[in-house]
């Protein structure tokens, strides 16, 4: 494996640009986990493949394989789609694969975060997860891209940033001491600063209630595009959501971005019913020791905030809610010119995240 750069992205002009901006590319990885996934994985392989095929309509996409399941994957995603062997540990390539920066030059490279599986033995998903922590470096060396080895964990669902020099993320996860124990709020801010080249980071407190990533950002809160943040909300003052919803708006109204600007919030409510686990869905999927136990009954982290971003396009989760109607709705009207995608999530879901989580875009060398 090439080695590390040792300065730093901010260091060389580097910064990661907004998701807006034009991509050439999207990385996936591809389900197969038994005790993450039900019935084999079937019907989250189903929803992944899915979600690649909706993006290979907008943008070049690779899926990475294992080897064993390499031939059901290609015969399940498009011809359009790349399929390549990689191993991983699961299939959440937002937290695994690379951050890529890019600089005034067009030039692209890789930020490389430690990866611990969402907590380690502090309460992290599972265990090992060596191959999830090398996934970034691989998809270095296929691009030919120079990589940036971070000395911090950190993953890519736990940050959004507006391609202006703001970063937003939450406290719940990143000052968890499941991930740096031994760096306080100011150096883990000034490590963001160093690797997502940025100037200013807005601190929410948690994300979305139960969410099994220790409220990862983005689930909760995203820019739509330079001072103008969509926030996940909540009308139920008997629901958790509420309060966490009503906090992050608070923070968010207090903020101001790089630019020194005062954040425009746009709500986007999370589903009229609360989703829960089923006593069928939890019984498909083997019980591991150390894994994340997925029970009957657990309140699920849906948001529609977890929307990738494509080249002409939004691909949504769907929950069969009547709040799907509205989140679309709003991001039609946020996002003129992009095609709205709804996109039945429940089975990415039932891992723990959605579509955001199990993408990674990889910024064109142009803008
Ligand atoms: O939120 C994300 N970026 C990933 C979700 C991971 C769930 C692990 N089971």
């Amino acid at each position: 494996m090439a080695v590390p750069l040792s300065t730093t992205p901010r260091a060389d002009g580097f910064a990661m640009p907004a998701e807006w901006a034009p991509q050439a590319a999207c990385w996936m990885a591809w389900p197969e986990r038994p005790d993450t996934w039900r019935l084999n994985s079937k019907p989250a392989q189903i929803a992944f493949a899915t979600v690649a095929n909706l993006v290979a309509e907008h943008e070049a996409v690779t899926v990475c394989v294992s080897y064993q399941q390499f031939a059901l994957a290609r015969r399940m995603l498009s011809s359009a789609v790349r399929v390549v062997e990689i191993t991983t540990n699961d299939a959440w390539m937002r937290d695994i694969g690379p951050t890529f920066v890019r600089d005034a030059r067009h030039e692209v490279r890789a930020v490389d975060w430690a990866f611990n599986a969402w907590g380690g033995h502090r309460g992290g998903l599972y265990s090992p997860w060596d191959a999830d922590d090398q996934v970034a470096s691989k998809i270095a060396e296929i691009e030919g891209v120079a990589r940036y080895r971070a000395p911090f964990v950190m993953e890519g669902g736990a940050i959004h940033v507006d391609g202006e020099g703001t970063c937003l993320t939450t406290e719940q996860c990143l000052l968890n001491p499941n991930r740096n124990p031994d760096l306080t709020r100011i150096e883990l801010e000034n490590a963001l600063c160093e690797y997502l080249g940025v100037e200013t980071v807005v601190w929410l407190s948690e994300g979305i209630y139960n969410d099994e990533t220790d409220g990862h950002v983005d689930n909760l809160c995203c820019f739509l595009r330079p001072g103008v943040v969509a926030l996940a909300t909540c009308t139920n003052p008997a629901d958790p959501q509420y309060r966490i919803s009503a906090d992050a708006r608070a923070r968010l109204k207090a903020a101001r971005d790089a630019r020194g600007r005062v954040l425009e919030v746009v709500e986007i409510p999370v589903p009229q019913t609360p989703l829960s686990m089923t006593a069928a869905e939890s019984n498909g999927i083997e019980r591991a020791e150390g894994a994340q136990p997925r029970t009957a009954g657990t309140r699920l982290a849906a948001s529609y905030i977890n929307f990738l971003l494509v080249n002409g396009g939004v691909i949504v989760p769907q929950f069969n809610d009547p709040h799907d109607a509205r989140a679309v709705a709003i991001l039609e009207e946020q996002f003129p010119g992009r095609k709205v995608h709804l996109v039945s999530s429940r089975e990415i879901l039932l891992g723990g995240g959605n579509v955001h989580c199990i993408t990674q875009q990889q910024p064109a060398k142009r803008a």
